[in-house]
């Protein structure tokens, strides 16, 4: 039957939509029962019961996680029970007087509140899988990785799985503005209505909360870097500490992103100096009010003298003073500062990629304990192919938090279908050789190789009031990835598409298989048909909606495309050498050298660190303009080769996400040839060489690239 047909069949019986088409609103917690009989049968013979032991609000929610889980994916009814026998599920913590006495082995004791084990062993003789922690939470962690298990046909015969958190503070960043719209949100609106709030509680922040619980994160920052000093008043405070009442049992903090000049525009202060005493004594004040209202508040994150944002500079301060400042507040509470290290300034003559380490690496040293610096992955912003931030490893004294973009804003907005987990995993596997080889960037946010307290991993929320959350159902997937690489930054990207695809859309491996690949392969064709060979910032003015590297002449140059191609007549590139910006003698060594000569260079980097003329010879025997075009062209061809593998999908999947799938998928492929026609087309005007032989010629003249406008493009 076709999809409209069953679709209007349901409205008219009312039957739920889930029930027959798959809408992504369950996100990757769908419970379906499981579609293989032998694995069912296995399950089904393996779970007799469960017995969920203590009380506590968390204790509420792993009972309802398990009952529906258990019941929808055996699909029978799984008595709750207080007493157990053979084949059941036992889920309870540590000091629990049923669970203290067993004899585990050594590794399960000590455990810390969200660490958890799950391990099939015998109670009174009987056989059971115990799910265990010293606190709540972990207990839940452990319940929806037990799920998980199910969910992915593993096996459950032996178990024997110790788990516990590589980073400690495991946040999301939601960019939304307090009149709910989501900046670089592409998923409709801002998930927090702020105007109901807090008498209406949406059932959607339970579903949030529950979604985020299953994969790790253990932290929320609900309101724009770019903040509104009124999320600090008392009538946006009530409306926050409602949120975290609905997440608190889901082991959810909540936090906020605190604007510096609030003493004033909220205060009635003339000043936000960090070093006067009246604007210290007003952020104590603020903090004690905000814990009366939420006893567990996370803490500030802040965007401090970069983009047109307050801060302690407009005082002749530092960084330091002005974090050091709310740390301060913040301390008798156990809470947290999170100050971004994304400042530059135009005014400054330096090239941007090397502002933040200036201006930072000097303060190592100098901020308090619970400050931790919060460094995006790469110098610039968020581009789909980006060397590591040179910060990582620069500053051993203080804790430095990744800050990843989940929301696509220079990754086609939710309409391009590109898996992060492989960025996220590149930069999290780069090694800075900070202390020698194998100092990656994973083990300096999560602390382990300067022994730090505390350690954290932001990611950018892409989540909105769209059905299936993220606008693209694979937008889910970076959500998840993100997630699980908080957790554990070691996990290969590969392994977390496998657990993604088989918990949303099939457990078949001729599903699997072709998914995963495409998975995989998406953001490096993204990078092609987009920026290769290590282009960067050359997308739309100001919305960065599509392709415009001829974007100049603008109010402030660190904002347009030419100061980042640098295209002319002799060649392409950024110089980031001794001969240019120097930019690279930020890295460590090897690295500085490896990447200071066009030859050692990975290529993928090489016109980030290089200006090089056209006739470059490049490893593929071609020169620089014909790899650059021959890059642009594989890329846009991959996207074709996407578009292929999702339609042999037809019939295997559900259908409404098939449909959706590929009504996208028929937007990146034209969007992909767009991207790849523009930016030949334009930097053949530097080349003055032909598309070489054997590829498409683009339809239209560079002026119709040009001229496109998209005044209401989401931004
Ligand atoms: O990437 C830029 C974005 C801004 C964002 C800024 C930041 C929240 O274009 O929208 O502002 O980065 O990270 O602060």
């Amino acid at each position: 039957m076709n999809l409209k047909i069953k679709l209007f069949i349901a409205l008219i019986l009312t039957i739920p939509l889930s029930a027959i088409c798959d809408d992504g609103y369950r996100l990757w917690l769908k419970y379906d029962p499981i579609s293989d009989n032998l694995m069912l049968n296995e399950y089904r013979k393996s779970i007799k019961g469960y017995m969920v032991l203590g009380e506590s609000p968390t204790i509420d929610v792993i009972k309802a996680e398990l009952q529906n889980g258990l019941s929808g994916l055996l699909d029978r009814q799984i008595p709750a029970s207080n007493t157990f026998s053979d084949h059941f599920i036992i889920a309870g913590k540590t000091d629990h007087d049923l669970l203290k006495n067993i004899s585990l082995s050594k590794k399960y004791k000590n455990i810390s509140s969200e660490d958890y084990f799950i391990v099939t062993t015998e109670l009174e003789n009987k056989k059971v899988t115990i799910i265990s922690s010293n606190g709540d939470i972990g207990l839940l962690y452990g319940v929806f990785h037990f799920l998980k298990i199910l969910q992915t046909h593993q096996s459950i015969e032996n178990l024997d799985i110790v788990e516990s958190p590589g980073v400690k503070l495991r946040l999301l960043n939601h960019w939304d503005n307090l009149q709910r719209r989501a900046e670089r949100g592409y998923a409709g609106c801002s998930i927090w209505d702020w105007h109901k709030l807090p008498d209406y509680i949406h059932p959607y922040y339970y579903q949030y909360a529950r979604a985020n619980a299953s994969i790790g994160i253990n932290g929320t920052v609900l309101n724009n870097v770019n903040a509104d000093a009124l999320i600090l008043t008392p009538l946006y405070l009530e409306k926050a500490a409602a949120l975290a009442d609905i997440f608190r049992p889901y082991g959810i903090k909540v936090y906020l992103s605190a604007r510096f000049s609030s003493p004033i525009e909220i205060g009635g202060l003339k000043i936000s100096d960090p070093l006067d005493a009246s604007v210290q004594q007003w952020w104590k004040n603020k903090v004690e009010e905000i814990y009366a209202l939420i006893p567990d508040f996370g803490g500030f994150v802040v965007k401090a003298n970069s983009e047109g944002q307050p801060g302690p500079q407009n005082y002749g301060r530092s960084h330091a003073d002005g974090a050091n400042m709310l740390a301060d507040a913040l301390k008798p509470f156990g809470g947290v500062v999170m100050w971004r290290a994304f400042v530059y300034d135009h005014n400054i003559k330096e090239d941007r990629a090397k502002q933040a380490y200036t201006e930072f690496k000097p303060l190592d040293g100098e901020f308090r304990e619970n400050v931790l610096v919060q460094v995006k992955n790469g110098p610039i912003d968020f581009q789909p192919r980006e060397p590591f931030h040179p910060l990582f490893g620069a500053m051993p004294e203080t804790p430095l938090m990744m800050e990843f973009q989940i929301t696509q804003e220079y990754l086609g907005f939710s309409t391009h279908l590109v898996y992060l987990g492989t960025l996220y995993e590149e930069v999290l596997d780069a090694d800075t050789y900070s202390r020698g080889k194998g100092s990656t960037v994973a083990k300096i946010i999560d602390g382990s190789l300067e022994n730090k307290e505390f350690s954290g991993m932001a990611g950018v929320a892409n989540t909105g009031t769209d059905r299936n959350w993220t606008g693209h159902l694979f937008g889910q997937s970076n959500w998840y990835a993100y997630g699980r690489l908080a957790w554990n930054p070691e996990l290969s990207a590969a392994s977390i598409a496998d657990e993604w695809i088989r918990m949303t859309i099939s457990n078949q491996p001729d599903v699997i298989n072709p998914v995963k690949k495409m998975m995989m392969q998406s953001r490096e064709n993204t990078v092609n048909y987009m920026t290769p060979l290590g282009l960067h910032h050359i997308m739309g003015w100001d919305h960065h909606y599509g392709p415009a590297p001829w974007i100049k002449d603008k109010f402030r140059d660190d904002w347009t495309s030419v100061y980042y191609h640098k295209a002319g007549q002799d060649g392409i590139g950024f110089d980031r050498t001794k001969s240019g910006s120097d930019a690279l003698s930020q890295y460590f060594e090897p690295i500085a050298r490896k990447f200071a000569s066009p030859e050692t260079c990975p290529e993928e980097y090489i016109l980030w660190f290089h200006h090089l003329s056209w006739d470059y010879k490049m490893k593929s025997g071609r020169t620089l303009w014909e790899e650059l075009c021959h890059r642009y062209y594989t890329g846009a061809e991959s996207v074709k080769d996407m578009l292929k593998t999702w339609h042999e999908l037809q019939g295997k999947i559900d259908p409404e996400i098939f449909d959706h799938v590929m009504q996208l998928l028929k937007i990146q492929v034209k969007e992909a040839v767009w991207w790849r026609n523009a930016c030949v087309l334009y930097f053949q005007t530097f080349s003055q060489k032909p598309i070489p032989e054997g590829l498409e010629k683009p339809d239209k003249p560079l002026e119709y690239y040009m001229n496109l406008d998209f005044p209401y493009a989401p931004k």
